[in-house]
């Protein structure tokens, strides 16, 4: 009644100015009676700009259980306080209300009861943030619309996942706690439900040679007698529990291969105790034998081997080298000989320090040399003989005899031949040698 008055009272003083007549005042007083016409029709809603009640459009923040079915119940409700005096219509707007998922939630037009009309997804969705409406019946708002925001609780209904992981690989003979590789499991829950814990559930092949931090799945080496010449590769199988590995948590199984890297620690052997092998006389840079290693380690660069001629090759006639495609060693013989020699066979690369001895084997070869059926020589290559200036044609001045080396006797069924650019052996001349008779 005091706003109709306070409206009234200004346009009658609008009036009583136009009585006092000026053009200003005439603007002036128009102006206000607009302003108290403006005011008598908001006042006609029944709104008290002035002075207002105490506000009562409350929402308190939700939280709501994933997977929970809340059926009829309200779960929030929004109201003005003008609803005392006048009809209002509440709605809901946002996602999960008017936009996607629609009708998620949807609010009683006539009360304001809020309630949620399916099963919530935290993982899908952890947070609404939905807004309370509150119009007249002409639709226009009768409030500010009100924040209603609504978190999703957590519920544990995720088991942890393992990533797929690239194999890892430490080196044989590891010292205890190196650190081999990580595996890791992600849970789609939150908090505790989400916390993994990890534990080692078996090994392929057995044995306990390794063990993982149970809170960031670091794996390590438990066991310092790792022997890639025994197990060149583990699998182990882990598993992984949320809420910490406590009773009621959800597990997930992993699985990741370590492989196991190879070190010097095998001494080269030869394929057998000894070796016996022949070569012509007479021949050189022949290769005589090949002898073969044998070498438990797998990477090439720790089987290649050296060979050393310990004994039997102390006048040079023998060369042995590696051939570095097959790891072979290869004797050459390089002048006639017949020997008993010792060969030592060893790694080119250091060996690892579990490796107690210098790691060298010494194999004895016998090496016969067989006989060539060898031409006639002369011994030796030059000989010289006097003769006297009253010598006569056809004298025998002395005989230069061919041996035969493999008798060691004086040849027989030798025919002289005449070397290229000598006269022939008939009319030998002084310059010459003979070259037999
Ligand atoms: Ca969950
Ligand atoms: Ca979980
Ligand atoms: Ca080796
Ligand atoms: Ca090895």
């Amino acid at each position: 009644m005091n706003r109709r008055r306070f409206s009234f009272h200004n346009y009658c003083a609008g009036l009583r100015a136009m009585d006092r007549v000026s053009s200003f005042g005439l603007l002036s007083l128009l102006l206000i009676f607009i302003s108290a016409v403006f005011v008598a029709k908001v006042d006609a809603e029944g709104l008290t700009p002035l002075k207002r009640q105490k506000r009562e459009w409350i929402i308190p923040p939700k939280k709501l259980r994933e997977n929970y079915n809340y059926g009829n119940v309200v779960i929030a409700k929004i109201r003005s306080d003008k609803e005392t005096r006048t009809s209002i219509r509440y709605s809901l707007i946002g996602k999960g209300a008017n936009m996607n998922p629609v009708g998620l939630f949807t609010v009683d037009p006539l009360n304001g009861d809020v309630r949620v009309n399916g099963m919530l997804d935290r993982e899908e969705t952890s947070r609404y943030e939905l807004q309370g409406v509150a119009s007249f019946m002409n639709g226009s708002l009768a409030e500010q619309k009100v924040d209603l925001n609504i978190t999703v609780e957590d519920e544990n209904d995720n088991d942890p996942v393992f990533q797929i992981v690239k194999a890892g690989s430490v080196f044989e003979l590891s010292k205890k706690a190196t650190f081999v590789m990580k595996i890791t499991a992600t849970d789609a829950d939150i908090g505790e439900n989400a916390e993994i814990s990890y534990r080692i559930l078996e090994s392929s092949p057995m044995g306990d040679m390794f063990y993982i931090n149970h809170e960031t799945g670091e794996i390590f080496v438990k066991q310092d007698s790792l022997d890639r010449e025994m197990h060149a590769s583990y699998t182990l199988k882990v598993i992984g529990s949320d809420m910490n590995g406590k009773v009621g948590s959800r597990t997930g199984i992993g699985s990741v291969v370590i492989n196991i890297m190879d070190v010097n620690d095998n001494v080269p052997t030869l394929e057998k105790p000894n070796y016996e092998g022949s070569v012509e006389e007479n021949t050189i840079n022949v290769e005589v034998i090949r002898i073969k290693v044998v070498d438990l380690d797998i990477e090439f660069i720790n089987q290649l081997s050296v060979f050393t001629i310990i004994s039997g090759n102390e006048a040079g006639y023998f060369l042995i080298t590696t051939d570095e495609k097959t790891n072979e060693g290869a004797l050459d013989y390089e002048e006639l000989k017949e020997l008993d020699i010792k060969v030592e066979v060893r790694n080119k690369q250091p060996y690892h320090l579990s490796v107690q001895s210098v790691g060298s084997t010494v194999y004895p070869i016998k090496i016969k040399v067989t006989n060539q059926l060898e031409g006639p020589k002369f011994k030796p290559a030059v000989k010289s003989f006097t003769i006297s200036e009253t010598s006569t044609i056809h004298t025998v001045i002395g005989t230069y005899a061919a041996i035969d080396e493999d008798t060691g006797k004086t040849a027989t069924n030798v025919r002289p031949i005449t070397p290229a650019g000598a006269e022939d052996m008939d009319s030998p001349s002084p310059s010459h040698p003979i070259l037999g008779t």
